[in-house]
């Protein structure tokens, strides 16, 4: 074998590994990405999100699940991207935003604000 097929023989296996560590990677990040579940309305009926406060990776999903005391929504001044205005009117209903910056986003739940019923999703 010349030394330029050797070379270029070197090159392809180069190039087949970094695909297969790179799809490796890949897949690994996604399946290290995770939901966290938020009730709306506590089981007992109360008006509030439960956890109030979760904290999650970046990449992660907050799915809120309509659970007690319903018409509920999802409003974070400021971040219509993760914001559901309209009202989850179905029990069971579920909402879903996935955070891709780190930092700390608070909501509330608008036909609710005046009862306090707030949360907040720490992205680390
Ligand atoms: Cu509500």
């Amino acid at each position: 074998m010349n030394i330029s097929a050797f070379a270029k023989k070197l090159g392809l296996l180069i190039a087949s590994l970094v695909l297969v560590v790179g799809s490796f990677f890949m897949s690994a990040t996604s399946a290290s990405a995770d939901t966290v579940t938020v009730k709306m309305g506590s089981d007992g009926g109360q008006l509030v999100f439960d956890p109030k406060v979760v904290t999650i990776k970046v990449g992660d999903t907050v799915k809120w699940l309509n659970n007690k005391a319903f018409p509920h929504n999802i409003v974070f001044d400021g971040h219509e991207e993760l914001s559901h205005k309209k009202l989850a009117q179905k029990p069971k209903a579920e909402l879903e935003s996935t955070f891709n910056e780190a930092g700390e986003f608070s909501y509330y739940c608008s036909p609710h604000r005046g009862a306090g019923m707030q949360g907040k999703v720490v992205v680390q």
